[in-house]
Protein backbone atom coordinates (compact mmCIF):
# COMPACT_ATOMS: atom_id res chain seq x y z
CA UNK A 1 0.00 0.00 0.00
CA UNK A 2 1.55 3.67 -1.12
CA UNK A 3 1.88 5.75 1.75
CA UNK A 4 2.85 9.62 1.72
CA UNK A 5 5.96 10.73 3.85
CA UNK A 6 5.66 13.99 5.08
CA UNK A 7 8.76 15.62 6.61
CA UNK A 8 7.79 18.84 9.30
CA UNK A 9 9.96 20.59 11.62
CA UNK A 10 10.27 18.61 15.08
CA UNK A 11 10.36 21.70 17.52
CA UNK A 12 10.56 25.03 16.67
CA UNK A 13 7.90 27.45 15.77
CA UNK A 14 6.59 25.47 12.59
CA UNK A 15 5.86 22.78 14.38
CA UNK A 16 2.66 23.49 16.72
CA UNK A 17 0.95 25.11 13.58
CA UNK A 18 2.06 21.96 11.01
CA UNK A 19 0.40 19.59 13.51
CA UNK A 20 -2.69 21.67 14.34
CA UNK A 21 -2.75 21.85 10.28
CA UNK A 22 -2.72 18.04 9.99
CA UNK A 23 -5.13 18.07 12.62
CA UNK A 24 -7.81 20.42 11.01
CA UNK A 25 -7.60 17.99 8.09
CA UNK A 26 -8.93 14.94 10.28
CA UNK A 27 -5.08 13.40 9.93
CA UNK A 28 -4.87 12.34 13.40
CA UNK A 29 -1.06 12.07 14.79
CA UNK A 30 0.54 11.48 17.71
CA UNK A 31 3.01 12.91 19.84
CA UNK A 32 5.89 11.10 18.46
CA UNK A 33 8.13 12.94 21.75
CA UNK A 34 11.74 11.72 21.15
CA UNK A 35 10.60 9.72 17.81
CA UNK A 36 11.65 10.50 14.28
CA UNK A 37 8.53 9.27 12.24
CA UNK A 38 5.38 8.74 13.48
CA UNK A 39 2.23 6.73 11.64
CA UNK A 40 -0.79 8.82 10.90
CA UNK A 41 -3.72 7.50 12.60
CA UNK A 42 -6.17 7.23 9.43
CA UNK A 43 -4.60 8.68 6.51
CA UNK A 44 -1.93 7.11 4.48
CA UNK A 45 0.74 9.12 5.51
CA UNK A 46 3.96 9.06 7.96
CA UNK A 47 5.22 11.90 9.44
CA UNK A 48 8.94 12.19 9.42
CA UNK A 49 9.91 15.01 12.48
CA UNK A 50 13.07 16.89 11.27
CA UNK A 51 15.05 20.23 11.45
CA UNK A 52 13.73 22.80 9.32
CA UNK A 53 16.84 23.60 7.35
CA UNK A 54 17.60 19.69 6.28
CA UNK A 55 13.61 19.38 4.79
CA UNK A 56 14.07 20.64 1.37
CA UNK A 57 17.55 18.31 0.96
CA UNK A 58 15.22 15.68 2.11
CA UNK A 59 11.99 16.55 -0.31
CA UNK A 60 14.54 16.35 -3.19
CA UNK A 61 15.76 13.14 -2.29
CA UNK A 62 12.20 11.69 -1.94
CA UNK A 63 13.17 10.72 1.67
CA UNK A 64 10.12 12.46 2.38
CA UNK A 65 7.70 12.96 -0.92
CA UNK A 66 6.65 16.46 0.42
CA UNK A 67 7.17 18.63 3.40
CA UNK A 68 6.48 21.83 5.47
CA UNK A 69 8.63 24.59 5.77
CA UNK A 70 9.62 28.20 5.57
CA UNK A 71 9.95 30.09 2.42
CA UNK A 72 13.26 31.15 3.05
CA UNK A 73 14.87 28.41 4.07
CA UNK A 74 13.55 26.94 0.74
CA UNK A 75 14.87 29.73 -1.12
CA UNK A 76 18.11 29.81 0.64
CA UNK A 77 18.94 26.01 0.28
CA UNK A 78 18.41 25.88 -3.33
CA UNK A 79 16.85 22.46 -3.89
CA UNK A 80 14.70 21.25 -6.73
CA UNK A 81 11.76 21.29 -5.04
CA UNK A 82 7.73 22.20 -6.22
CA UNK A 83 6.32 24.60 -3.74
CA UNK A 84 2.78 23.97 -4.14
CA UNK A 85 0.70 25.75 -1.40
CA UNK A 86 1.27 28.97 1.16
CA UNK A 87 -0.18 28.18 4.46
CA UNK A 88 -0.64 31.45 6.15
CA UNK A 89 1.30 30.27 9.35
CA UNK A 90 5.02 31.38 9.78
CA UNK A 91 4.72 34.72 8.65
CA UNK A 92 8.35 36.70 8.40
CA UNK A 93 10.70 38.77 6.43
CA UNK A 94 14.40 38.34 6.10
CA UNK A 95 15.46 42.04 6.73
CA UNK A 96 18.67 44.02 6.53
CA UNK A 97 19.15 45.71 9.91
CA UNK A 98 21.92 48.20 11.18
CA UNK A 99 22.66 50.36 14.23
CA UNK A 100 20.32 52.33 15.58
CA UNK A 101 22.30 55.46 15.85
CA UNK A 102 23.22 55.31 11.87
CA UNK A 103 22.21 57.04 9.27
CA UNK A 104 20.91 55.25 6.50
CA UNK A 105 21.14 56.60 3.00
CA UNK A 106 19.68 53.54 0.80
CA UNK A 107 20.88 50.22 -0.48
CA UNK A 108 24.31 51.59 -0.99
CA UNK A 109 25.24 52.38 2.38
CA UNK A 110 25.95 48.43 2.73
CA UNK A 111 28.94 48.68 -0.41
CA UNK A 112 31.94 47.45 1.11
CA UNK A 113 30.13 46.79 4.75
CA UNK A 114 30.31 43.19 6.60
CA UNK A 115 27.33 41.94 6.68
CA UNK A 116 26.61 38.92 9.47
CA UNK A 117 23.41 36.30 7.85
CA UNK A 118 22.32 32.98 8.05
CA UNK A 119 21.22 33.18 4.40
CA UNK A 120 24.36 34.07 2.75
CA UNK A 121 22.55 32.85 -0.82
CA UNK A 122 19.72 35.41 -0.85
CA UNK A 123 21.79 37.83 0.88
CA UNK A 124 24.49 37.46 -2.34
CA UNK A 125 21.27 37.61 -4.91
CA UNK A 126 20.13 40.44 -3.39
CA UNK A 127 23.10 42.37 -3.10
CA UNK A 128 23.83 40.99 -6.69
CA UNK A 129 20.86 42.30 -7.98
CA UNK A 130 21.62 45.88 -6.74
CA UNK A 131 25.54 45.69 -7.67
CA UNK A 132 26.40 46.43 -4.34
CA UNK A 133 30.14 44.76 -3.17
CA UNK A 134 30.08 44.14 0.36
CA UNK A 135 31.35 41.63 2.37
CA UNK A 136 29.27 38.34 4.06
CA UNK A 137 30.03 36.81 7.00
CA UNK A 138 28.08 33.51 7.30
CA UNK A 139 26.86 32.80 10.77
CA UNK A 140 24.66 30.05 11.91
CA UNK A 141 22.90 31.50 14.93
CA UNK A 142 22.60 34.57 16.80
CA UNK A 143 23.01 36.97 14.21
CA UNK A 144 21.68 40.02 15.90
CA UNK A 145 24.66 39.87 18.16
CA UNK A 146 27.17 40.49 15.34
CA UNK A 147 27.61 44.05 15.11
CA UNK A 148 27.62 44.51 19.20
CA UNK A 149 30.75 42.18 19.03
CA UNK A 150 32.66 44.26 15.94
CA UNK A 151 31.75 41.02 13.75
CA UNK A 152 30.06 43.29 10.95
CA UNK A 153 28.82 46.55 10.93
CA UNK A 154 25.18 44.82 9.54
CA UNK A 155 22.76 41.94 9.67
CA UNK A 156 20.60 40.31 7.64
CA UNK A 157 18.40 38.06 9.60
CA UNK A 158 14.44 36.98 10.08
CA UNK A 159 12.41 39.81 11.48
CA UNK A 160 8.79 39.25 13.27
CA UNK A 161 7.94 41.32 15.49
CA UNK A 162 11.31 43.59 15.26
CA UNK A 163 12.11 43.10 19.05
CA UNK A 164 14.89 40.99 18.97
CA UNK A 165 16.26 43.97 16.54
CA UNK A 166 15.00 46.60 18.84
CA UNK A 167 16.25 44.60 22.13
CA UNK A 168 20.22 44.62 20.44
CA UNK A 169 20.11 48.13 19.31
CA UNK A 170 19.35 47.43 15.60
CA UNK A 171 16.73 49.14 13.26
CA UNK A 172 15.71 47.36 9.77
CA UNK A 173 16.39 49.31 6.60
CA UNK A 174 15.34 47.08 3.78
CA UNK A 175 13.77 43.97 3.18
CA UNK A 176 15.36 41.16 1.06
CA UNK A 177 11.99 38.47 0.88
CA UNK A 178 8.93 38.03 2.55
CA UNK A 179 8.39 34.38 4.04
CA UNK A 180 5.99 31.57 5.66
CA UNK A 181 5.77 28.70 5.80
CA UNK A 182 4.88 26.65 2.68
CA UNK A 183 4.48 23.13 1.37
CA UNK A 184 7.04 21.71 -0.94
CA UNK A 185 7.24 18.36 -2.86
CA UNK A 186 9.50 16.45 -4.35
CA UNK A 187 9.23 16.57 -8.53
CA UNK A 188 8.87 12.92 -9.18
CA UNK A 189 5.52 12.52 -7.43
CA UNK A 190 3.15 9.79 -8.85
CA UNK A 191 0.47 7.23 -9.14
CA UNK A 192 -1.02 6.58 -6.18
CA UNK A 193 0.97 8.61 -3.81
CA UNK A 194 0.23 11.71 -6.08
CA UNK A 195 -3.65 10.78 -5.17
CA UNK A 196 -2.82 10.65 -1.86
CA UNK A 197 -1.00 14.35 -2.27
CA UNK A 198 -4.28 15.47 -4.20
CA UNK A 199 -6.35 14.25 -1.60
CA UNK A 200 -4.56 16.07 1.42
CA UNK A 201 -4.22 19.10 -1.02
CA UNK A 202 -7.76 19.18 -1.47
CA UNK A 203 -8.19 19.04 2.69
CA UNK A 204 -5.42 21.71 3.39
CA UNK A 205 -6.84 24.31 1.06
CA UNK A 206 -10.60 23.46 2.68
CA UNK A 207 -9.26 24.24 5.65
CA UNK A 208 -6.95 26.96 4.09
CA UNK A 209 -9.99 28.69 2.60
CA UNK A 210 -11.89 28.45 5.97
CA UNK A 211 -9.89 30.19 7.98
CA UNK A 212 -9.36 33.00 5.28
CA UNK A 213 -13.07 33.69 5.69
CA UNK A 214 -15.98 34.15 7.98
CA UNK A 215 -19.64 33.85 7.94
CA UNK A 216 -21.66 36.96 8.04
CA UNK A 217 -25.18 36.91 8.89
CA UNK A 218 -27.30 39.97 9.25
CA UNK A 219 -30.68 41.86 9.16
CA UNK A 220 -31.70 44.73 6.54
CA UNK A 221 -34.71 46.65 5.55
CA UNK A 222 -35.56 44.77 1.59
CA UNK A 223 -35.27 48.57 0.48
CA UNK A 224 -31.68 47.95 1.47
CA UNK A 225 -31.07 44.47 0.02
CA UNK A 226 -29.96 45.94 -3.82
CA UNK A 227 -27.13 47.87 -1.89
CA UNK A 228 -25.77 45.40 0.48
CA UNK A 229 -25.68 42.81 -2.17
CA UNK A 230 -23.38 44.79 -3.83
CA UNK A 231 -20.87 45.23 -0.83
CA UNK A 232 -21.20 41.17 -0.30
CA UNK A 233 -20.96 39.48 -3.41
CA UNK A 234 -20.17 35.79 -1.11
CA UNK A 235 -19.51 32.46 -2.78
CA UNK A 236 -21.97 32.80 -5.61
CA UNK A 237 -24.41 35.41 -4.43
CA UNK A 238 -26.06 36.41 -0.83
CA UNK A 239 -28.70 34.25 0.42
CA UNK A 240 -32.14 36.46 1.53
CA UNK A 241 -34.92 35.33 3.63
CA UNK A 242 -38.14 36.78 4.40
CA UNK A 243 -37.91 37.55 8.72
CA UNK A 244 -41.30 37.75 10.33
CA UNK A 245 -41.27 41.45 10.46
CA UNK A 246 -42.86 42.74 7.55
CA UNK A 247 -40.20 44.74 4.91
CA UNK A 248 -37.44 43.02 6.61
CA UNK A 249 -34.96 40.45 5.81
CA UNK A 250 -31.98 38.34 6.51
CA UNK A 251 -28.59 37.67 4.63
CA UNK A 252 -26.15 35.29 4.51
CA UNK A 253 -22.76 35.73 3.10
CA UNK A 254 -19.29 34.88 3.47
CA UNK A 255 -16.45 37.37 3.52
CA UNK A 256 -12.84 37.57 3.41
CA UNK A 257 -11.07 38.48 7.04
CA UNK A 258 -8.89 40.91 4.83
CA UNK A 259 -11.58 42.98 3.79
CA UNK A 260 -13.71 42.08 7.04
CA UNK A 261 -13.75 45.27 8.81
CA UNK A 262 -14.02 47.77 5.91
CA UNK A 263 -17.24 45.50 4.43
CA UNK A 264 -18.54 45.90 7.84
CA UNK A 265 -18.57 49.61 8.01
CA UNK A 266 -20.06 49.80 4.60
CA UNK A 267 -23.08 47.42 5.56
CA UNK A 268 -23.59 49.18 8.34
CA UNK A 269 -23.52 52.79 6.54
CA UNK A 270 -26.58 50.85 4.34
CA UNK A 271 -28.76 49.41 6.74
CA UNK A 272 -27.46 46.56 7.95
CA UNK A 273 -28.44 45.43 11.67
CA UNK A 274 -28.01 42.88 14.03
CA UNK A 275 -24.84 41.51 11.93
CA UNK A 276 -23.42 38.37 13.03
CA UNK A 277 -20.21 36.97 12.34
CA UNK A 278 -19.06 33.32 12.82
CA UNK A 279 -16.01 31.03 11.80
CA UNK A 280 -16.12 28.74 8.75
CA UNK A 281 -14.65 25.70 9.97
CA UNK A 282 -14.09 24.17 6.47
CA UNK A 283 -14.76 25.63 2.96
CA UNK A 284 -14.91 23.67 0.17
CA UNK A 285 -15.07 26.16 -3.33
O1 LIG B 1 15.74 23.41 15.22
P1 LIG B 1 15.38 23.84 13.83
O2 LIG B 1 16.59 24.00 12.93
O3 LIG B 1 14.32 22.96 13.23
O4 LIG B 1 14.67 25.29 13.98
P2 LIG B 1 15.28 26.77 13.85
O5 LIG B 1 15.63 27.25 15.21
O6 LIG B 1 16.30 26.86 12.76
O7 LIG B 1 14.01 27.55 13.27
P3 LIG B 1 12.82 28.27 14.02
O8 LIG B 1 11.93 27.28 14.70
O9 LIG B 1 13.31 29.44 14.83
O10 LIG B 1 12.07 28.90 12.75
C1 LIG B 1 11.46 28.09 11.78
C2 LIG B 1 10.88 29.00 10.70
O11 LIG B 1 9.92 29.88 11.29
C3 LIG B 1 11.86 29.96 10.02
O12 LIG B 1 12.60 29.33 8.99
C4 LIG B 1 10.95 31.03 9.48
O13 LIG B 1 10.38 30.60 8.24
C5 LIG B 1 9.81 31.07 10.50
N1 LIG B 1 9.86 32.22 11.42
C6 LIG B 1 8.81 33.05 11.67
C7 LIG B 1 10.90 32.64 12.17
C8 LIG B 1 10.46 33.76 12.88
N2 LIG B 1 9.16 33.98 12.56
C9 LIG B 1 11.38 34.42 13.79
N3 LIG B 1 10.99 35.39 14.42
N4 LIG B 1 12.16 32.17 12.30
C10 LIG B 1 13.00 32.76 13.15
N5 LIG B 1 12.67 33.87 13.89
C11 LIG B 1 13.75 34.40 14.81
C12 LIG B 1 14.78 35.25 14.08
O14 LIG B 1 15.83 34.44 13.59
C13 LIG B 1 15.26 36.20 15.18
O15 LIG B 1 16.24 35.59 15.98
O16 LIG B 1 13.20 35.21 15.81
C14 LIG B 1 14.01 36.37 16.02
C15 LIG B 1 13.29 37.60 15.56
O17 LIG B 1 11.98 37.64 16.05
P4 LIG B 1 11.31 39.02 16.49
O18 LIG B 1 9.89 38.69 16.80
O19 LIG B 1 12.05 39.51 17.71
O20 LIG B 1 11.43 39.99 15.34
ZN1 LIG C 1 16.85 25.47 11.54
Amino acid sequence: MSILKIAIQKSGRLSDSSRKLFDECGIRISNGAGTLKVVAGNFPAEILLLRDDDIPQYVEQQVADIGIVGENIVLETRKEVDILEQLGFGGCRLSLAIPKEENYTGPDYFMNKRVATSYPALLSDYFRSRNIRAEIEELSGSVEIAPGIGLAEAICDIVSSGSTLLTNGLKEVETVMKSQAVIIANRNISGPKREILEKLLFRIRAVKNASENKYILLNAPESAVPEICKILPGMKSPTVLPLAEEGWCSLHSVVREDEFWERIDRLRAAGAEGILVIPIEKMIV
